[in-house]
């Protein structure tokens, strides 16, 4: 029984009940099971209270976010925090973009006000998010063929699609890659929108399971949603060639699948905005309908501003017309309507040739750091690793991760020895190494792989 319930023979009270039969004010009583506190001259009793909560279990910490709390928690100075997805400078201390301070100022000069937004969110920033995806004057753009919304960031622009699936696509399901973010599983499970995988990831090559990822999207139910990252694959950091992109296209085509695309690293990837929204503009040219969610987390370091929007491409303006109201509709009594703040920060600097200018140049910097310490990871493995293993793989990698190919056991020897925090499926944030840590991280990968099985 929970040391907090209340007892009386084989009876557990509720609070309700105890405060009705049995609390007597202004005296003790002699029921054991009561306190007697004096409040100055007023003397009242009270039940020692069980929880109503007693059948609500400890959740488990998150895979991803909960490596941040486990880091502060150590106290070792070599530590390392690899887990989450954010960029850090060589100092590895958080970095807020230029642009985003000269935009931020622009907006107090101008006095903005805190209105509330429309249910869509902002407008300006709807047109810049749209244009940075599909390139300003794109068909789909002109014809007003995309419902766009303003979402809370990537997670909540993925959840308002999931929960449009749930509601006019009932029991369609969307077909994940094998592996995928962490969060994709718990978003679709909390819309209630059933999922299942494609092959993606072959650990025998540290590379694209192509003809595995076919053969499941073939093989998936028809008119089902298949979820692709477009570019930057998390966790992997392997992403389809052009090549490979084309074959996607024409098999999800063929089956009338309806594509999703997550885009968390437009511009992170290749460090150029149009090159890594390639994938999406094939699928665009091809006249199909499709979803795409942005984040502007990653890109903009607007982590906590919670800004990204979801897009939905449809054949017809008419259409589009209506998925928007429907969005709406969903976003309206679950949030009411987006905050301002990260929208005015992204719509001022797309639209503002110079600052737009400025952010590709930080954008630049930032995915030009990461490939530098890949690099550098990559160099001191080779040196310092006498075994012969082939290192390669690092290099191959896109995007803010490498996928090591460590598994969860020598992923725990990594932090509890190494004090290097990641996530147990082997993933590190090269995003969150410098140039001076990684002579110190290949030691700890060269002993987790080879002295742990
Ligand atoms: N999609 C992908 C593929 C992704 O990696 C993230 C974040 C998001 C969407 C959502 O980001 P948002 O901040 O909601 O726009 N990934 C990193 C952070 C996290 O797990 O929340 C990560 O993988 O570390």
């Amino acid at each position: 029984m929970a040391s907090s319930m209340l007892s009386l023979g084989s009876t557990y009270l509720l609070p309700r009940e105890i405060s009705k039969d049995k609390l007597k004010l202004g005296t003790s009583g002699s029921n054991p099971f009561l306190k007697a506190k004096s409040i100055s001259r007023v003397t009242m009793t009270v039940a020692v209270k069980p929880s109503r909560f007693e059948g609500i279990t400890m959740a488990p910490p998150d895979p991803i976010l909960g490596v941040s709390e486990a880091f502060k928690a150590d106290t070792n100075e070599m530590k390392l925090n690899l887990g989450v997805g954010a960029y850090r400078t060589e100092e590895l201390q958080p970095y807020v973009l230029n642009v985003v301070k000269k935009a931020e100022n622009l907006m107090l000069e101008r006095g903005d006000n805190k209105e509330y937004l429309p249910i869509e969110g902002l407008a300006a920033f709807n047109k810049a998010t749209a244009e940075l995806l599909f390139g300003a004057g794109h068909p789909v753009i002109k014809e007003q063929r995309v419902a766009t919304i303003q979402g809370l960031s990537g997670t909540g622009s993925l959840r308002l699609a999931a929960a449009l699936i749930e509601r006019y696509f009932p029991g369609a399901k969307v077909v994940i890659s094998s592996p995928t973010w962490g969060n994709h599983k718990n978003i679709f499970n909390d819309a209630k929108v059933p999922w299942s995988e494609y092959r993606y990831y072959d650990p025998k090559t540290i590379g694209l399971d192509f003809e595995g990822m076919i053969a499941d999207i073939k093989e998936a139910p028809e008119g089902s949603f298949i979820l692709l990252h477009g570019c930057a694959h998390n966790p992997t950091g392997i992403d389809p060639t052009p090549e490979q992109w084309v074959k996607i296209a024409d098999v999800i085509q063929e089956k009338n699948h309806i594509p999703f695309f997550d885009v968390a690293y437009q511009g992170f990837a290749s460090g150029s905005l149009d090159e890594d929204a390639a994938s999406v503009r094939l699928f665009a040219e091809r006249g199909m309908e499709f979803f795409v969610a942005q984040s502007y987390s990653k890109n903009l370091g607007l982590y906590a501003e919670r800004i990204g929007a979801i897009n939905v491409v449809c054949s017809s303006a008419d259409a589009a017309t209506r998925v928007k109201s429907q969005l709406k509709r969903i976003a309206r009594p679950m949030y009411s309507n987006p905050p301002v703040h990260g929208a005015r920060i992204v719509a001022n600097v797309v639209g503002d040739a110079t600052m737009f200018g400025e952010w590709k140049a930080e954008m630049e910097m930032m995915a030009g750091r990461i490939k530098t310490v890949r690099q550098e990871l990559y160099d001191s493995l080779v040196s310092k690793d006498k075994s012969g293993k082939d290192w390669s793989f690092i290099l191959k990698q896109i995007g803010m991760f490498s996928f090591t190919g460590l598994n969860k056991a020598q992923s725990d020897n990594m932090t509890n020895k190494w004090h290097v925090y990641m996530t147990k499926d082997g993933r590190i944030s090269l995003a969150g190494l410098s140039l001076a840590k990684c002579e110190y991280l290949a030691d700890a990968i060269i002993d987790s792989y080879h002295n742990v099985s």
